[in-house]
C-alpha cells in the first residue's frame, strides 16, 4: 500500500469538488483529488446551464472565470408559456437588478480541470474501490485502488464531492444521518443541438400534454427537455420524434422559430427531490449533489453546489489561517438553511409547471389559476423572480425572523 498526504482529500471531480480543489490551492492549502471515472467521462456528462451570480462570483474567486465572462450570456428575464400563451418575468426587475447567466456546466468543468492541470495539481481518475475511513477521528483517511496497486491518503479532512451515487454519504453512520426524499413519476428527456435556440431567453411550458423547457448554450447550440414518463427509454425517442412532439407543446411562434437538427446528446434524466442532514459528520463534509438533489426545474443544482463549496472553502481557511472550528462547526446548519429554500423552489416550480400521472383536470385548472395570478401579481413576479436568480451568499442573517 502506498501512502501520501494531503490537508483535504477531496472524493469526486464533478464542480464541487473541481471548485473546491482550485480554492483550496488559492489559499495555498493543499488538497488531492480522487474521482472513479476518468477527466473525459465527467466532461462528457451533458447538465446543468444556467448559472446564478453565487456560482459566478464563486469561478471569479477561483481565478476561472475569464472564458465565463467571454462566453456566457447574461439573461434577465424568462419566459413562462401556458393555455398558448407566453408570458415573460423580468427577472432583472423584480429581483432588484440581479441577473443569471447561460453557461454550462461542461464549461465551469472545463475551466478547472484547465486551472488545475495547469497548476499541476493532482486529481487521481479511475481510482477503484474508493472509501473513508476514520473520519469521526483528528487522523482521516481515504484508500483506493489505481492500475493494481493500492493507495492511502492521510489527510486532515474528506471533502465528499462525490455525487448522489458516491461513496462518502453511504459510509456516514445510518444513527448520525437522516435522508429526506421524494422521487417525481417523470424524467426529462433532454436533447442537445447544434442549432440557434428558439428563443432569446429560456421559455418554461406547461402544456397539456406535459412540461417541456427551451433553454441554450450559446447563440448557435439549443439545450431542449420533454417532460416523459418513467416508462420511457432514451432509445424509444428518434431525433423526429422529439422535435414532433416539441412543437406540439410549443405555441404557434415556438412552432415557427423552432430551427431542428441532429441531436449531439440525448438522455434521460429522473426528478427526485433529496437532502441529507447534516452535511457534516466529524472530519468529513458533503458538499453539493452528494448531500442534496433538486428536479431541475429550478436550474439549482449546479448553483446549491457552488455554495456549499463557497461555505466549506471559508471554514476551511478559517481552520488553516485564523486556527478557528467556527466556521466547520456551522458548515452544516449553514448549508441547510439555503438548500431547503432551493428545495421548496424546486419542488413547488416542478409541481406548477408538469403534469402529474394521478392528478386529475383539477389540478390543471389550479396550476393555470396559479400561472394566471403569478403573472399578473407584482408578488407573484417577485416571488419567481426572487428565487429563480438564487439568494445572496448571506442570506440566512437576512432572515425576517
Ligand atoms: P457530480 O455528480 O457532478 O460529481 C460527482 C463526481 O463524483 C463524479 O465525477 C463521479 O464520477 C464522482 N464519484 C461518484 N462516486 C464516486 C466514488 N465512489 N469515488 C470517487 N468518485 C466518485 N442541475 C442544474 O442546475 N440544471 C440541470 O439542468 C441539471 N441537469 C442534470 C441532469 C442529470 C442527469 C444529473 C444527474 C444532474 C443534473 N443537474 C442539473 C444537477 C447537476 O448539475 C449537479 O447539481 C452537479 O453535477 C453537482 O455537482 P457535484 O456535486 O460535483 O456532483
Ligand atoms: C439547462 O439549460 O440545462 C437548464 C436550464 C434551466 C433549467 C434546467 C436546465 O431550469
Amino acid at each position: 500500500m502506498s501512502t501520501t498526504r494531503t490537508q483535504v482529500a477531496i472524493m469526486g471531480a464533478g464542480p464541487s469538488g473541481l471548485l473546491l480543489g482550485q480554492l483550496l490551492h488559492k489559499a495555498g492549502i493543499d488538497a488531492v483529488i480522487v474521482d472513479r471515472v476518468s477527466g473525459d467521462y465527467v466532461l462528457g456528462r451533458i447538465r446543468a446551464g444556467i448559472l446564478e451570480q453565487v456560482c459566478i462570483d464563486l469561478m471569479d474567486e477561483a481565478g476561472v472565470g475569464e472564458r465565463m465572462h467571454q462566453e456566457g450570456l447574461i439573461h434577465h428575464g424568462i419566459e413562462m408559456l401556458f393555455d398558448g400563451q407566453r408570458h415573460r418575468v423580468d427577472l432583472h426587475k423584480w429581483s432588484g437588478g440581479q441577473q443569471v447567466m447561460v453557461y454550462g456546466q461542461t464549461e465551469v468543468t472545463r475551466d478547472v480541470m484547465a486551472a488545475r492541470a495547469a497548476a499541476g495539481l493532482t486529481t487521481i481518475y479511475e481510482a477503484k474501490n474508493t472509501a473513508v475511513h476514520d473520519f469521526d477521528t483528528a487522523r482521516p483517511y481515504v484508500t483506493y485502488e489505481k492500475d493494481g496497486v493500492k493507495h492511502r491518503i492521510d489527510c486532515d479532512f474528506i471533502a465528499g464531492c462525490d455525487g448522489f451515487h458516491g461513496v462518502c454519504r453511504a459510509s456516514a453512520p445510518r444513527s448520525a444521518i437522516k435522508e429526506y426524499e421524494k422521487v417525481y413519476p417523470f424524467g426529462w428527456l433532454g436533447l442537445m443541438s447544434d442549432t440557434p435556440p428558439v428563443n432569446d431567453e429560456l421559455i418554461y411550458v406547461n402544456s397539456p400534454r406535459g412540461f417541456a423547457l427551451c433553454s441554450q448554450r450559446s447563440r448557435t447550440r439549443s439545450r431542449y427537455y420533454l417532460q416523459v414518463p418513467l416508462t420511457h427509454h432514451v432509445e424509444d425517442w428518434s431525433d423526429d420524434a422529439f422535435w414532433q412532439e416539441l412543437k406540439l407543446r410549443l405555441d404557434e411562434k415556438g412552432r415557427a422559430d423552432l430551427v431542428t437538427g441532429p441531436s449531439l446528446e440525448k438522455s434521460i434524466a429522473p426528478l427526485r427531490s433529496f437532502v441529507t442532514e447534516p452535511m457534516r459528520f466529524g472530519r468529513m463534509f458533503l458538499a453539493g449533489d452528494a448531500a442534496h438533489i433538486v428536479p431541475p426545474t429550478g436550474a439549482k443544482g449546479l448553483n446549491l453546489a457552488a455554495t456549499d463549496v463557497k461555505y466549506l472553502f471559508d471554514a476551511l481557511r478559517e481552520y488553516y489561517q485564523d486556527k478557528s472550528e467556527a466556521g466547520i462547526d456551522g458548515y452544516s446548519q449553514k448549508c441547510l438553511g439555503r438548500v431547503w429554500r432551493a428545495e421548496r423552489f424546486s419542488w413547488w416550480f416542478t409541481q406548477l409547471m408538469h403534469r402529474f400521472p394521478d392528478d386529475g383536470e383539477i389540478v390543471a385548472k389550479f396550476q393555470h389559476a396559479e400561472l394566471e395570478y403569478l403573472m399578473y401579481s407584482e408578488a407573484g413576479q417577485r416571488t419567481i423572480a426572487e428565487n429563480y436568480v438564487g439568494l445572496p451568499l448571506d442570506f440566512a442573517s437576512q432572515r425576517l425572523m
